[in-house]
């Protein structure tokens, strides 16, 4: 009796310890701003270095600023010919590529149709261009910065790794795998989704796959040795890798962001559902900030 007592005492202390552990590790995330109407489901997220943010949207083909500051929202930038779009990289200074193309869930995906778009801020207001128009793209959705003048894009439909110059347009494809293929059975035609580059590293997920991979690429972006997954049971979207070579995952419909350190640890951040994309703050303040865009339309910010 006395025994048992003082065993239940003792287990009774350990798992309040344990829970206290568990409780200082939950964080929540804090709403930035919600898109509610048209756009809404947020895609792809960069920051500039002035501290703005920027947001693409799979249901429109627009690219909107939103101001953490002042917790306010407005376009930036129209794509022609354009319902949807995608990853977004910073390709000089204050200056963004940008995937955009035909796919609606209504009218289905339109192969050819994709481009990658430049809008620069260098002169104060957004100057928005053509950079290259692909008749022979699939479904590009990734989007990473590479070298000085390359760009690393992912083609969902195809599987495949497509390098382009960004001051030439000159594109070819770098990988082709069966980890960056969409299944047959897969309700969309989306296979590989996010792409980021990080020192000799490619990263890139599977959306169809629940999958997530890292392998290493030469300077011209093609594979070297073999892929590794890093997980293959959790529904994987867009990610961020930071400048300590720790990636941040979002994981939509698995509702949460996954953090992978340089070493390989998985652990969860933040609980948060509907997350397609991360990116870290540029400025000095906000360096240890992801914010985190959502299909439900919230902008969401939380602390690494
Ligand atoms: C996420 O949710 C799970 C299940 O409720 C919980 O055990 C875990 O502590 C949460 N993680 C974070 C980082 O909040
Ligand atoms: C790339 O750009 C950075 C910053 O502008 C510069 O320091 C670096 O030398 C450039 N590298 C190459 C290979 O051009
Ligand atoms: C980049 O990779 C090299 C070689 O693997 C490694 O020594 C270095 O620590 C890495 N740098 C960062 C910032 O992760
Ligand atoms: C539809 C599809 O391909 N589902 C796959 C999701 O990922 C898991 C793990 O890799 C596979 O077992 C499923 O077949």
């Amino acid at each position: 009796m006395r025994f048992s007592t003082l065993l239940a005492q003792g287990l009774l202390a350990i798992s309040s310890v344990v829970s206290a552990v568990a409780i200082d590790k939950r964080q929540s995330t804090t709403q930035v701003y919600k898109f509610s109407a048209s756009p809404t489901s947020a895609e792809g997220i960069a920051a500039r270095s002035n501290g703005q943010l920027l947001v693409s949207f799979f249901d429109k083909g627009e690219l909107w600023g939103v101001d953490p500051a002042t917790k306010k929202a407005s376009k930036v930038a129209t794509f022609t010919d354009a319902t949807c779009a995608g990853g977004i990289a910073e390709i000089a200074p204050d200056v963004f590529a940008v995937v955009a193309g035909q796919f609606s869930f209504g009218g289905g995906l339109k192969t050819g149709s994709w481009a990658i778009w430049k809008v620069d801020f260098t002169s104060g207001t957004a100057q928005t261009s053509v950079l290259k128009k692909v008749p022979d793209s699939g479904f590009f959705n990734g989007l990473s910065a590479f070298t000085n003048d390359t760009i690393l894009i992912g083609d969902a439909s195809k599987g495949a790794v497509v390098a382009m110059n960004v001051n030439t347009g000159a594109y070819s494809t770098v990988i082709q795998d069966a980890t960056m293929a969409p299944p047959a059975n897969a309700g969309i035609p989306m296979g590989i989704d996010g792409v980021r580059y990080f020192n000799g590293t490619l990263y890139y997920t599977n959306v169809s796959k629940n999958t997530f991979h890292k392998v290493a690429v030469d300077a011209t972006g093609k594979k070297v040795g073999n892929i590794a997954t890093i997980w293959s049971n959790t529904f994987s979207d867009d990610l961020w890798v930071g400048p300590d070579g720790t990636a941040y995952v979002a994981t939509g419909s698995a509702g949460k962001i996954q953090k992978v350190t340089p070493d390989g640890r998985i652990s969860t951040l933040v609980n948060i559902s509907g997350a397609t994309s991360v990116t870290l703050g540029k400025t000095e303040a906000d360096k240890n900030t992801l914010y985190i865009a959502g299909n439900n339309g919230v902008i969401s910010s939380v602390k690494v």
